[in-house]
């Protein structure tokens, strides 16, 4: 079942569903708050300190003991955080998977243990859908759709000239890498006048994105027309080691990225980058409702997407101040 955020309130409300999510939950005792242990993918961006920031006064909020452990992007260290929360024995298990395969085993030993897992903000790819209860988070190939169909309506301002692509890609393995590159490339692929020529990793970092940025430029030098960056934070990286060659971001090299964060909406304001598709990480009181509604025994989405927009240059000055992250 699909359901936007809006949307999932009503269906929390509904009846039945937990049978088929399959995973019998203890009941809490009364008045005992509810214990969730989350697993954060690191620090890596803008939008990942607004995605802890809102799970966190969620929880509070919410009178949900939290405990809080940081990967630092790396995956053994999120099964090892899993296995202590199994340990400690929480009421329910949440996690914004680093990459998506390599689950199975973790996840089972949960399952075993009976406790509810929430995927929160990226999904995973296992054998048996069962190991978790609830995704909560963005159709990352749509939004590289919207990035594609953004670069379609430029090329076409841009008089349908042939337009040379760089791409900086999320972190290896990651939902939002995969999807967003793979979203983008559907689209582009109806225009044969828009070529990717050169596509690597910059991690999701301002700095990896600034490394990989000088590269591109070192090899294809004034070749590139176009940067499309899986996030904002890697275009901002990236504009700097574009002004750095002596070229203009957003007007030698047109920029489009994902978020929608603040920085991204302060280069557009300075015409540095051309336009961010929103991605929203605000996803910490869908995370303490849909935990609620698990161990209350309520029936829960098993996927629950969030509604976003897309903010090109010339409305960031009036959208800036009504920015929530
Ligand atoms: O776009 C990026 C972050 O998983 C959607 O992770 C998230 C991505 C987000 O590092 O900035």
């Amino acid at each position: 079942m699909t359901l936007t955020r809006r949307s999932f309130l009503g269906v929390a409300a509904g009846a039945g569903a937990l049978a088929a999510v399959g995973v019998p939950i203890p009941a809490l005792a009364a008045n005992k708050p509810l214990t969730i242990g989350f697993s954060q993918v690191g620090a890596e961006s803008e939008w990942r300190t607004a995605n802890t920031a809102s799970i966190k006064a969620a929880a509070r909020q919410a009178g949900v003991n939290l405990k809080f452990a940081d990967a630092q992007q790396r995956q053994e260290n999120q099964v090892k955080a899993i296995r202590s929360f199994i340990a400690q024995r929480v009421d329910v298990i949440a996690f914004s998977p680093v990459v998506e395969t390599g689950w199975d085993t973790v996840l089972r030993e949960a399952k075993a243990a009976k406790i509810p897992v929430i995927l929160t903000d990226r999904s995973v790819k296992v054998s048996d859908p069962s190991l978790y209860v609830s995704f909560i988070g963005s159709d990352f190939v749509e939004e590289g759709r919207r990035a594609g169909r953004w670069l379609l309506e430029y090329d076409k301002q841009m008089g349908g000239k042939p337009l040379n692509i760089v791409e900086l890609q999320g972190t290896v393995g990651s939902a939002p890498a995969t999807d967003r590159k793979t979203g983008f490339a559907e689209i582009i692929a109806t225009n044969p006048k828009l070529k990717i020529i050169r596509s690597q990793t910059g991690d999701f970092t301002r700095a990896k994105g600034k490394e990989v940025m000088e590269a591109f430029l070192k090899s294809e030098g004034k070749n590139i027309n176009v940067l499309y960056a899986h996030n904002d934070d890697m275009a901002i990286g990236a504009i700097q080691a574009i002004e750095e060659a002596g070229l203009k971001p957003g007007k030698d090299i047109a920029i489009v990225s994902i978020d929608g964060v603040r920085g991204a909406f302060q280069a557009m304001v300075q015409g540095k980058l051309n336009v961010t598709i929103e991605c929203n990480p605000l996803l910490g009181p869908t995370l303490m409702q849909i935990a609620q509604a698990v161990v209350a025994g309520k029936p829960v989405a098993k996927r629950v997407t969030i509604e976003e927009g897309v903010f090109p240059a010339d409305v960031a000055a009036k959208v800036l101040p009504t920015r929530k992250y």
